[in-house]
């Protein structure tokens, strides 16, 4: 008989786990690519950009890399529009998700993070939005022992860099940061650079998961993680989210709040996590 995966050992030993096939493509995934689909046909139409939009696979390829090249600032509309789509609140509030951290959290409340979930469009060769090695505390807050889940709206492939985790970086526990703009502009969390990067990953074996539509990555808040570099010709899609535990003692101590995305610095509320440089 095949053993069942026990997932919270992994998870516990690895700092993160993929499920695979976690989430039904056709009733939780395919609704989500669909209005996305939708939005960017409809603000092709709307700008007057040549491109074709009328299969799913079109419009979340060549159809948004011809809007976002027309001008960027439509490829930032259909970003902030794609994460109103209510099948894609339905998959982040989707009862499964605090199931899963429940198992993986003994005795956690789990919270869902306002403003912790969006859909990345990585485009190829686009720097700025490129996540840097970073854990996920900083960037998130609420508290220090929650999950990102991650999982993507096309299939992965190597070329499309995908997202790299550095196996048991959890056990680094929490890394102090500093900021650095890259000279190109990051800012907010994508500003954020480990202390002592190179040293500290040095100690890691790094994973580059190759994922489907349905699969599920899980990442530990504290797990060393960055996105990978896109060189495919078409746009990497994929979905983020954060739960965090109400129970965990620095959350309380926190009071929940969050960072960046809840419009606060981090840096004022854990002045002892930045070095400087
Ligand atoms: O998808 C990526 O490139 C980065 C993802 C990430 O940092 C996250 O989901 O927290
Ligand atoms: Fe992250």
């Amino acid at each position: 008989m095949e053993k069942t995966p026990d997932y919270a050992a992994d998870f516990a030993r690895d700092g993160f786990v993929i499920l695979r096939g976690f989430y039904d493509t056709r009733t939780q995934i395919e609704p989500i690519r669909e209005n996305i689909r939708w939005i960017i046909e409809t603000l092709c139409h709307k700008y007057g950009v040549n491109a074709p939009t009328s299969t799913v696979d079109e419009a979340l390829g060549p159809g948004y890399l011809a809007l976002a090249k027309a001008n960027r600032e439509w490829g930032g509309e259909v970003y902030d529009a794609v994460k109103q789509i209510p099948a894609f609140m339905r998959l982040v509030c989707d009862t499964r998700n605090a199931e899963m951290f429940a198992s993986l959290r003994k005795d956690s409340v789990p919270g869902l993070a306002a403003g912790g979930y969006g859909i990345r469009i990585d485009a190829p060769y686009e720097e700025r939005f490129r996540a840097p090695w970073h854990q996920e505390f900083p960037a998130q807050l609420r508290s220090l022992d929650g999950i990102v889940f991650w999982t993507p709206l096309i299939s992965v492939t190597k070329e499309h860099g995908p997202v790299e985790i550095a196996q048991s970086s959890h056990n680094e526990g929490l890394v102090p940061v500093h900021t650095d703009d890259a000279g190109i502009g990051k800012s907010g969390a994508y500003a954020l650079q480990l202390d002592k990067e190179e040293e500290r990953l040095g100690r890691y074996k790094r994973m580059a998961p190759l994922t489907e539509p349905g699969d599920l990555v899980l990442m530990d808040f504290l797990t060393l993680h960055q996105s990978g570099k896109n060189m495919a010709e078409s746009p990497r899609w994929s979905i983020q989210f954060r739960y965090f535990n109400y129970a965990d003692p620095t959350g309380i101590d926190l009071s929940w709040q969050g960072s960046f995305a809840a419009g606060r610095d981090f840096a004022k509320i854990l002045p002892e996590l930045v070095v400087k440089k």
